[in-house]
């Protein structure tokens, strides 16, 4: 068995022109090219006589094979604001070609196999993280579909006008509908470039809290108001985005990032009277994500009685570490061996579907492709070579749970 590799890359630079400018990518979840994207890989899967179905939650899945319990294998189909164009995507890409490739080489599934995209797994619209997989594997914190976008448009209003119900707790799966859960992901980080090594099998994945973070203090006029009469909310944000990057410097396998600041009323001659910022936090262990929050909650307060500000802290979600299917692990790695690949095991940084997954039970593997260039940023970079090491990886997985 072996994979196209021109059809590999013919099908990298289709999905990567949706949204896609330069190198990089920006496909929002909810958004129209995420609509695209999902058409594309579905004229793909149909092509080879996949039953597909997208859910009220806008995740699609193609079917190959009878019924019983499926094997899932995909990633997600969105990506950041001016993001990479593997992230997610070479995950649905290898999944696709790993299938075709076992079809090609004249394999009959004896188990049910499904490739899967999932919708809005960055949250970056709505700020629901593993929006789809949370959605499918019945994960979705409470009144999901109200959370809005910054121009006020509810994740119903955004379902509806795809056709959909609006209400995308119906695509919750029923237990027991899936056997396992495979997904392959670039790395996104520096260890397997750096190690020289093509692939690499997840451990387990961190756990992780996001937050949204306001701060009231006194709008005022910039020239007539003395400092010391001051209660200016962005200074003190200032101040609080610096003690989270403390915090979490403070803290092993720790990390705490400020990705979105916003300021109103927002003039050069306004103190400004209310600033909110999101809250990322991480860490391998759920006690030091714990021992994080403590520790950012109590320098918000501090820093804010300080200054005369008040903060409110709205936790938008929270994963928990999870360790992935231990049978899968070694699955992947002889998969790996299979394309002479010695794979070290890692753990993910980065959160996942798979999480869910896992979280629900469902037995879940992950296989991460070496990538350059960092993430999250258009410069993310995987070789073809390396893409074509990660899918005939992942058809050999396959082949063996589902052949
Ligand atoms: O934020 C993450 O770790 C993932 O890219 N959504
Ligand atoms: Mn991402
Ligand atoms: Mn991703």
């Amino acid at each position: 068995m072996s994979v196209d590799r021109a059809r590999l890359e013919r099908h990298i630079a289709e999905l990567s022109a949706i949204g896609g400018s330069g190198t990089g990518v920006t496909r929002l979840g909810l958004s129209p090219d995420e609509q695209r994207a999902r058409d594309l890989v579905g004229s793909w899967l149909r092509g080879r006589g996949a039953v597909v179905r997208r859910d009220s939650a806008a995740n699609i899945y193609g079917r190959l094979g009878g019924a019983g319990p499926a094997i899932l294998v995909g990633s997600h189909l969105d990506s950041v604001p001016e993001g990479g164009r593997f992230d997610g995507a070479l995950g649905v890409l290898c999944a696709v070609e790993a299938v075709e490739a076992l079809l090609d080489d004249g394999l009959r599934f004896k188990r049910p196999v499904e490739v899967v995209g999932w919708c809005d797994e960055e949250g970056a619209r709505f700020g629901i993280g593993l929006f789809g997989s949370c959605a499918a594997f019945g994960r979705l914190p409470d009144n999901a579909a109200a959370r809005a976008d910054q121009s006020g448009v509810a994740i119903a209003e955004a379902l509806r006008a795809i056709g959909e119900s609006g209400d995308p707790t119906t695509a919750r799966r029923a237990f027991g509908d899936v056997a396992a859960y495979l997904e392959l992901h670039i790395e996104q980080g520096p260890r397997l470039a750096t190690a020289g090594i093509p692939l690499g099998v997840v451990s387990d994945i961190v756990g992780i809290l996001h937050a949204r973070v306001t701060v009231h203090g006194r709008q005022d006029h910039a020239g007539a108001t003395i400092m010391t009469a001051r209660a200016d909310a962005l200074a003190a944000a200032a101040e609080m985005v610096l003690a989270v990057e403390a915090a979490a410097a403070g803290l092993p396998d720790a990390v705490g990032t400020v990705g979105e600041i916003s300021v109103r009323p927002g003039a050069k001659n306004v103190v400004p009277g209310e600033c909110i910022f999101s809250l990322d936090l991480r860490a391998r262990s759920e006690d030091t994500v714990e021992a994080l929050a403590r520790d950012v909650r109590a320098a918000i307060r501090r820093i804010g009685d300080a200054r005369g500000t008040k903060s409110t802290i709205d936790v938008l979600s929270r994963v928990p570490a999870v360790p992935l299917d231990g049978s899968l692990r070694d699955l992947f790695l002889r998969s790996a061996q299979s394309v002479g690949v010695a794979a070290p095991e890692l753990f993910s940084g980065a959160g996942h579907d798979a999480e869910n997954a896992q979280l629900a039970g469902v037995p879940t593997g992950m296989l991460f492709v070496r990538s350059t260039g960092g993430s999250h940023n258009p410069n993310e970079l995987a070789t073809l070579d390396d893409a074509v090491l990660g899918a005939t990886a992942l058809a050999h997985a396959l082949r063996e749970l589902a052949g």
